[in-house]
């Protein structure tokens, strides 16, 4: 058996569908192991077993991902100035999925859908939605930077990833049954959101994110260049029901920040304590801080009214000297800001100062009753090599820091530098490895979690520098691999990516356990099942255009190769909303809808309802098509929109 024919394996998946057999469980038992061996063999000369074993052999953790075989890892990607969110596999580093976030999506619609610009604006400040009136309604650009799921007790619970947007001060939430976003808020009072973390316990509960810029508040243009009138903002999101729980107004500029694993504390880097606006003023002082906000406090102080309301959200004052907020004087600039799976340390680093500082949780509750200094929270301040950005852990009391400036990935050990801290003569450095080339941040699997496992590092490079062959001016950029089994550290793969690896997490995949099609009914599409209500309409099983003044509603559904209308007609003029629901219930069976010369393009996946809403302002023939490739007569699967001229 040389050769594994598509459309057989299709058609038996079709029908083995209902004793849930899935395609890849197909491929396995009907092809064979042996048949996929054949192909290996006829491909590349090479059997699929000699290869597997070469790589096994040849690492101690194996990061070799045979074709056909399955990740240990899903890696949840930010993916910088593109605004979306990717998933890869790991250790394959193969990227398996996008998920649109903050961009306009081509392929999915994302951002012309009406699921999906009700997602994009219902949580819209008015203000911003009075600027985007006539520039489309929403926004087209996002900076992606910082993806994390949320926790219970701990560790993932594979119930939901949140990023930030950087570029429109947004916060967003993706569903991890289906992948896909179902909340954005833009955040009140604050500027460009950065740093984001959730709460690690009891639950997430709070998801923290750091206004970054100092603005007026309000930011109306009463206030112009006044910069001593400027203000950084630290939020809490409600993450179960995406409000704003409250806010901190500081001193500074937040960066990065993360929450402990008691659930008492959250912690920001804070650089700019001059409060400057020029790159000169921002870095003029020796220190900058780590703030500590006091979580229980500033609960205490929203119950009490110690708060000023600002645009519905309670907002609290956390400059120096407020009780809800301590600053922990450290070296100029910080960056990263991460606690260590051990539950008891947070390590700050460095950025300008070779340094990175280490914060024992367990003294802050003293620091907040002013039994001691903020200095005496430190306990180590190992010194690690040029510009530290961000430290990852391997659950086994070692920490990872990229050097930027250096070039490298540096191992520590948190104990020996505490150490060394207090006098004793002891090198923490156990490592260190040259990365291609000047590492952002690093990330190791479940180290953000008290479940890190010590397997993989990867480090998200800011540029190649001569690893690939060229491909013009913009250079791809470049996360490596990184297996920490050892001693020594070891880079087992090179990853080229589009703008911009800027951060990631590696979770287990028992942790995720994503949905194989869309449930009817699903939230996703609400709006459309209650308009279709309204016109007496089933989604699944009926085909109808529905006229209401200039107003038309075109209802279809689909099933591999047709759409349930081959034609429909409106006159010019019309405001069009096409609802389609795609009624294959065969997992990986999605299908789409474009509609010729208008600009008008979604995703249909299995049993899911999409619609889209356009002005039907060109005479004409117009061929709807689906775009999705879905079956032997998939270029057949399409119809005419006619627009009878007005
Ligand atoms: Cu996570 Cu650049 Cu946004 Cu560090 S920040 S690199
Ligand atoms: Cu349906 Cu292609």
């Amino acid at each position: 058996m040389a050769k594994i024919d598509n459309d057989q394996i299709d058609e038996k998946t079709i029908d083995k569908e209902g004793e849930g057999i899935s395609r890849r469980e197909l491929i396995t038992r009907s092809a064979g192991l042996a048949g996929l061996a054949g192909v290996a063999a006829t491909a590349g000369g090479l059997s699929l077993a000699n290869s597997k074993s070469a790589y096994a052999a040849s690492t101690k953790n194996k990061s070799h991902v045979a074709p056909g075989d399955l990740d240990e890892y899903y890696g949840f990607w930010s993916s910088g100035q593109a605004g979306e969110v990717r998933i890869l596999g790991i250790p394959s580093m193969r990227e398996l999925m996008r998920i649109p976030v903050f961009n306009r999506c081509s392929a999915s619609g994302w951002g012309q859908t009406n699921e999906s610009i009700k997602i994009l604006t219902e949580n819209m400040l008015p203000e911003t939605k009075e600027y985007l009136k006539d520039k489309g309604g929403i926004w087209h650009n996002g900076d992606a930077h910082h993806p994390h799921m949320s926790f219970t007790d701990g560790t993932y619970d594979g119930r939901y990833l949140f990023i930030n947007d950087k570029a429109n001060t947004r916060v967003a939430r993706i569903r991890c049954d289906v992948m896909k976003v179902d909340k954005i808020i833009e955040i009140p009072n604050a500027s460009d959101i950065h740093g984001l973390r959730p709460q690690k316990f009891p639950r997430t509960g709070y998801v923290f994110a750091n206004g970054e810029h100092r603005v007026p508040l309000p930011n109306d243009g009463s206030i112009l260049d006044e910069p001593e009138k400027y203000h950084a903002v630290f939020s809490a999101i409600d993450g179960d029901s995406m409000k704003v729980a409250w806010q901190v107004i500081v001193d500074g500029n937040l960066d990065n920040c993360d929450a402990d694993y008691q659930g008492l504390y959250a912690v920001s880097t804070c650089y700019n304590s001059e409060n400057g606006v020029t790159l000169g003023e921002m870095t003029s002082s020796e220190q900058d801080w780590a703030v500590v906000f006091d979580i229980k406090a500033i609960e205490k102080g929203v119950k009490n009214g110690d708060f000023k309301k600002m645009n519905g959200v309670a907002v609290l004052d956390g400059r120096k000297g407020s009780p809800y907020t301590r600053y922990i004087p450290v070296s100029n600039s910080p960056h990263g800001c991460n606690t260590a799976p051990d539950g008891k340390h947070i390590v700050i680093n460095g950025k300008l100062s070779p340094t990175v500082s280490v914060i024992d949780v367990t003294k802050l509750p003293d620091l907040f009753k002013d039994k001691i200094k903020p200095r005496d929270a430190i306990v180590a301040e190992p010194e690690l090599g040029l510009g530290p950005l961000h430290t990852a852990f391997d659950g086994k009391g070692n920490a990872y820091t990229t050097l930027f400036l250096d070039s490298q990935a540096c191992k520590w050990n948190i104990d020996k530098a505490i150490r060394a801290y207090n006098g004793e003569k002891v090198d923490p450095i156990l490592d260190k490895i040259d990365v291609q080339y000047q590492p952002g941040h690093n990330h190791t699997s479940m180290g953000e979690t008290k479940e890190a496992d010590g397997k993989w590092l990867v480090s998200l490079n800011k540029f190649s520098k001569d690893r690939y062959i060229n491909v013009g001016p913009l250079k791809p950029e470049n996360e490596q691999l990184i297996d920490i089994t050892g001693d020594k550290m070891e880079i087992v793969h090179d990853g080229p990516t589009y703008a911009e690896p800027h951060d990631c997490i590696i979770v287990r995949t028992d942790i995720v356990n994503p949905a194989k099609t869309w449930k009817r009914g699903d939230p996703m599409w609400a709006d459309a099942e209650a308009q279709a209500k309204k016109d007496g309409i089933n989604l699944v099983s009926d085909s109808k255009v529905i006229r209401d003044g200039n107003k038309v509603r075109v209802y279809m559904w689909s099933i591999a190769p047709n759409f349930s209308m081959p034609d429909f007609t409106v006159k010019q003029g019309d405001e069009v909303t096409l609802y389609v629901t795609n009624n294959d219930q065969i997992e990986d069976l999605t299908h789409g809808i474009t509609i010729a010369n208008y600009g008008v393009a979604m995703e249909i996946g299995p049993q899911q309802t999409s619609s889209v809403t356009f002005k039907a302002d060109r005479p004409g023939v117009h061929w709807y098509y689906c775009q999705w490739f879905c079956h032997a007569l998939h270029m057949e699967m399409r119809g005419r929109m006619m627009v009878e001229p007005a």
